[in-house]
């Protein structure tokens, strides 16, 4: 289904809000919920209320609604800020997606968000809906730190502080984990079958991987329980896309104008989305094939054909553009040098390491990624993608680098990679400019760079000796380790653009 029609600004007088009372005072081309949302039921709670969800599974989800299927509402919680629940609730929940491409925006007010909560100020409520029959599926988009997870092995990191401070007081859970498990534990003490658990983040396997961090949080807890959760939760592995920048102001005065009505917080995503699920929901699912999602049997040549070539070279882009001091994704493949980067990455790193995916030419998956990376209508910025590197590295670039070597293969560019990752933890680009490092592991990590800064190897050394992030498998690469330190010397001391030159063998 379209996401909407093009629309041309208006001259709606301004200063309303979107509500559903103004739903039928929208110009005709905006897109609008087609159906009664008095008549939807909640059948979906999602955790984490980001901007993603709201691009993604709640424009699904809006879909299914229209054909018809009306008991798959969703209730959003946030299980930190209450931010983003208080711009939806004065709306009725409803926001905007702006549909950014060249030359064309679109924009869709979506409906399928019945309520929103947050778990710091409304536990009992939160804890109370996901245990109701209603509730058959528990989406969640947390990020991947939001698991409290050891990244390096995908094992729940038991001394995480939210696990601590969860297994003293189970019944009022802080952690993701935490949350899920007193929920399951509600609905068997109630006689309500457990709903479908489906991660929606960008973890390898997750699906598998959140099952066993919630059946070792149940295990810590009560062994019953855990006994339970295995035998009987459903996580359905899943892979999800498509490229949602941070909203910006910009966007906010950009969607007011064309709906002549203030949005507090619409969503900014470009025309692509891909949804591929196991089809394992024991209580039933949405239709979501209606809306394009794709069911299967086994997610993961999918999940590794995405993460490792969306997500990896993203990744790439990111560490290398916020040193050198470059804003957006689409101002790096404006780079004279990047572009040729990530074509590299991709054949010679990380396609030789995909199986076959089912109906997928992968050459023309990474070109038409190419485009999506150079669409100008949207402004992605390499900062924001450069967070949580202890997590994200791990999955894109770390495991596909030791599958490698493993083959008795070198990788070409995952160590450049892996250099502009250690050399961003300087906090400052080669403009002089400073920037934050956003990471659960900041402080340690930025601690190692800052006592390291004169020295390529020794910074090296000291993160490889972070196990939370690097296998010791692939440290023990003595090619992997030589090709990171000859990266890393090379950003510090002649910068980005040497560096790459370098590599692509350009004067
Ligand atoms: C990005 C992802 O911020 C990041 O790490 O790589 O958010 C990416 O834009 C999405 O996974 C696209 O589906």
């Amino acid at each position: 289904m379209p996401d909407a029609i093009t629309v041309q600004p208006t001259t709606h007088p301004s200063g309303t809000r979107l509500s559903s009372g103004s739903l039928d005072s929208l110009p005709a081309t905006i897109g609008r919920p087609a159906y009664d949302r008095a008549a939807v039921t909640p059948g979906i709670v999602h955790i984490g209320l980001g901007a993603f969800c709201r691009a993604h599974l709640a424009t699904y989800t809006d879909d299914v609604l229209a054909a018809g299927d009306t008991q798959w509402g969703i209730v959003g919680v946030d299980p930190l800020s209450p931010a983003i629940r208080d711009a939806l609730k004065p709306q009725d929940c409803l926001y905007t997606l702006l549909v950014r491409e060249e030359g064309r925006d679109s924009l869709r007010v979506v409906g399928s968000f019945l309520d929103a909560l947050v778990t710091a100020d409304q536990l009992d409520e939160v804890l109370a809906l996901m245990a109701a029959p209603a509730t058959r599926i528990v989406t969640l988009t947390v990020t991947e730190k939001g698991y409290c997870q050891d990244a390096a092995t995908g094992a729940l990191d038991e001394a995480h502080p939210l696990i601590r401070a969860d297994l003293d007081a189970p019944e009022a859970p802080r952690s993701v984990p935490g949350l899920l498990a007193e929920a399951i534990r509600r609905r068997r003490a109630a006689g309500v079958p457990p709903f479908t658990v489906l991660v929606c983040d960008n973890l390898a396997q997750n699906g598998i991987k959140v099952r066993g961090i919630v059946v070792r949080y149940a295990e810590l807890r009560d062994p019953d329980l855990a006994a339970y959760i295995a035998a009987q939760v459903s996580f359905p592995c899943t892979m999800v896309d498509r490229i949602t920048p941070a909203t910006q102001d910009a966007d906010r005065a950009t969607v007011e104008a064309a709906l002549g009505c203030r949005d507090a917080w619409p969503v900014v995503s470009e025309p692509f989305k891909q949804w591929v699920i196991e089809d394992r929901f024991p209580l039933g699912r949405p239709a979501w094939e209606k809306a394009g999602a794709i069911l299967v049997e086994d997610v993961h040549p999918f999940e590794l054909m995405k993460l490792r070539c969306l997500n990896g070279a993203h990744s790439l882009l990111a560490y290398l553009s916020v040193i050198a001091g470059i804003e957006t994704i689409a101002d790096a493949m404006a780079d004279p040098q990047l572009p040729a980067v990530v074509r590299r990455l991709w054949a010679e790193d990380l396609i030789p390491t995909l199986p076959p995916v089912p109906g997928t030419d992968i050459p023309a998956y990474t070109a038409a990624l190419e485009a999506r990376f150079r669409n100008p209508g949207i402004r992605h910025r390499t900062i924001q993608i450069s967070s949580d590197g202890s997590q994200k590295l791990p999955p894109r670039l770390l495991e596909p680098a030791r599958e490698l070597f493993a083959a008795g293969k070198a990788p070409a560019v995952i160590p450049l990679a892996v250099a502009a990752w250690m050399r961003f933890l300087l906090e400052v680009d080669e403009k002089g400019t400073a920037y934050a490092v956003a990471d659960p592991m900041a402080a340690a990590l930025t601690g190692i760079a800052r006592a390291n800064r004169q020295d390529a190897a020794a910074l090296a050394a000291a993160l490889f000796a972070v196990e939370d992030i690097f296998a010791p498998e692939l440290v023990a690469e003595p090619a992997f380790r030589a090709a990171v330190v000859e990266r890393l010397d090379s950003l510090m001391t002649v910068g980005v653009a040497a560096t790459l030159s370098a590599l692509l063998g350009t004067p």
